[in-house]
């Protein structure tokens, strides 16, 4: 049980009482008592498991009792029972964007919808748009959230699969007769989003590996079991396939199923040129060649290096340029976590983060990192309880005393005070120039009016770009993996602002963003433009989210020069052209 597990329960238990017309005041004590869990600043979970919540402005008795038996149980009877007073399928409609409660409650009542597949056939049959409430416009913008669903069914986040991914391979690697394992597959790639995960493992004994994985913890469902390949389902229903090959045969075998397709197309194409087959298990010679049979390979390395390439990393196997520039030995020094010495866009409880700014400070030290940029949301933001300037200069107040501190005690170490700001809707900034001119940094982001059209979008943030304190741009696109498509904007001409400006683009880490598009960064590289690798921290686990920043950074090419937080304290503070704490 997680904070949030709690908070979405709640909000579910309004939303079903709702449903069913009662009372409005306890449907409201449940929706208060949502959003206070989640901006509890204690570890409200443990404070329910130990049932000691009393005191807590917001939760009254009925709450206590039943945040209790949540966390100390992981289930609730009370939820259980109203649940299963309405059909499962009823369940998928809260997942569609754009449709809230009271539409729900609307359709639910009038035209009966009580699954994703009625909710299509009222949305065509215009059924729909005659009820009060709703029109052809909403009737089609629901249909295309549910084409959107339906396109990216069976994906899953790369952040939400990270932790069981590599649980499992630690796991299998635990095992005495595994000689080696990994991820192979889009996970291996860092894709931002895959569809399943393909575990290979060297092992001179595959029926006991495929034994033990098939009865490994968190495996809900087995799909297939044989002599050398597995398939089950976790329980979050993310499929695992599982290959056990011999030792000989390992390298082969994890650089075809790393893949990409389209990059092993290529480099079966290259080795049948030189004279070889290249196949999941070996590199053999060709039909009618002269070529010898090349001993086994021990490593990828190897195997690159054989057909005249350099060591081709997974995330750049998309074959968009990856072998020809291994062949020229043009491939990039890609970035590695290690090179990161500090990241910008944080949040904290001043506006929708959940730690202060000495706990955020003092996980980033724990980190290793020599500065954290606090990038509170600003007064436009109502919603993340955004800061105005009065709010702000306080901070900014806090931020100095904290950084003196700092060097009184000889914490070689530093906190840059920025801003979130909102770009309104025609381009211009949520704080005047004044306040503006008091930060180290700013960046930049749009948080509302995401439906413009591309041009007024892409106008919108060249007019930000142009601003002079905009430091960078933040999720240049708005996107929310699985959830919500990129706003419409024309990115290669909001690259030429910045090219133009010399303004950064993040490479917002969180595993719901991961925004910019990695597809995009060799372009904005060719034309100069920096990345930021952010972790739009809320909270201090989410400095974590660092990790996956890299791995996107990586599969967008990038080098330790073209991220700007890679940089040293001293190199950063030049940068942004603030004078060192003295
Ligand atoms: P996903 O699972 O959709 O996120 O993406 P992948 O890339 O993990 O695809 P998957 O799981 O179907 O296959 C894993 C790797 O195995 C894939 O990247 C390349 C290799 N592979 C699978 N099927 C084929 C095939 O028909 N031809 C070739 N050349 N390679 C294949
Ligand atoms: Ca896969
Ligand atoms: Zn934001």
């Amino acid at each position: 049980m997680t904070r949030d597990d709690l908070a979405d329960t709640l909000e579910e238990i309004a939303l079903l009482l709702e449903l069913k017309g009662e009372n409005p005041f306890k449907i409201r004590a449940y929706r208060g008592g949502a959003e206070i869990v989640r901006q509890f600043s204690g570890d409200i979970v443990l404070l329910a498991k130990n049932n000691e919540l009393k005191g807590i402005k917001g939760i009254g008795d009925a709450l206590q009792q039943k945040l209790h038996e949540l966390a100390s149980t992981g289930k609730l009877d009370f939820y259980e029972n109203l649940r299963a007073e309405f059909p499962e399928t009823l369940f998928d409609l809260f997942k569609i964007p754009g449709l809230g409660p009271k539409k729900i409650k609307a359709l639910y009542e009038a035209l009966a919808v009580d699954s994703v597949a009625k909710l299509k056939e009222v949305a065509e049959s215009g059924e729909m748009a005659k009820l009060s409430g709703f029109g052809a416009k909403t009737a089609e913008k629901i249909l295309e959230a549910i084409a959107f669903r339906e396109s990216n069914a069976d994906r899953f986040r790369l952040g939400d699969v990270a932790g069981a991914v590599a649980s499992i391979l630690d796991d299998l690697k635990a095992h005495p007769e595994c000689l080696r394992a990994e991820a192979a597959g889009s996970y291996r790639r860092a894709k931002e989003t895959v569809h399943d995960i393909d575990f290979l493992v060297a092992s001179s004994k595959p029926e006991l590996i495929i034994k033990y994985f098939v009865s490994l913890e968190g495996v809900q469902k087995v799909i297939a079991e044989g002599a050398t390949k597995a398939s089950v389902y976790l329980e979050s229903g993310l499929q695992c396939d599982l290959r056990v090959v011999s030792n000989e045969e390992y390298v082969c075998a994890l650089a075809y199923f790393t893949g990409s397709k389209e990059h092993n197309v290529v480099m079966r194409g290259r080795a049948l040129e030189q004279g070889y087959t290249l196949n999941e298990y070996r590199l053999g010679v060709k039909e009618g060649s002269d070529k010898e049979v090349p001993p086994a390979f021990e490593t990828e390395a190897q195997l690159y290096e054989f057909l005249g390439l350099e060591y081709i990393p997974p995330e750049l196997r998309e074959n968009t340029g990856e072998v020809e520039a291994a062949e020229e030995g043009d491939l990039p020094r890609l970035i590695e976590v290690e090179n990161l010495r500090g990241t910008f866009h944080n949040h904290t409880v001043a506006s929708d983060g959940k730690n202060t700014l000495e706990e955020m400070a003092g996980a980033a030290i724990e980190l290793g990192l020599q500065y954290l940029g606090i990038a509170d949301h600003s007064k436009s933001s109502f919603q993340a309880n955004g800061l105005d300037a009065s709010r702000l200069r306080k901070q900014l107040n806090e931020i100095k005393a904290l950084n003196q501190k700092f060097t009184e005690e000889g914490t070689k170490f530093r906190v840059f005070a920025g801003s979130e700001v909102d770009i309104l809707k025609d381009g211009s900034l949520d704080f005047d120039d004044e306040m503006l001119g008091e930060l180290d940094y700013v960046v930049a982001s749009v948080h509302n009016a995401m439906t413009l059209s591309e041009k007024d979008m892409t106008d919108r943030l060249i007019k930000a770009v142009n601003h002079p304190s905009v430091t960078m741009l933040g999720h240049l696109t708005g996107r929310l993996l699985l959830r919500r498509e990129p706003y419409a904007v024309n990115i290669p001409a909001v690259i030429d602002a910045c090219a133009e400006t010399g303004t950064i683009i993040e490479l917002n880490a969180n595993p719901w963003r991961l925004d910019m598009d990695w597809r995009w960064w060799k372009l904005a590289t060719e034309k100069g433009v920096k990345c930021s690798i952010n972790p739009d921290a809320h909270s201090i686990d989410h400095l974590d989210f660092l990790w996956f920043g890299v791995r996107l950074a990586r599969k967008g090419w990038l080098t330790r020069e073209d991220v700007i937080n890679t940089r040293d304290l001293t190199d950063i503070e030049t940068f942004l052209n603030v004078d060192p704490v003295s």
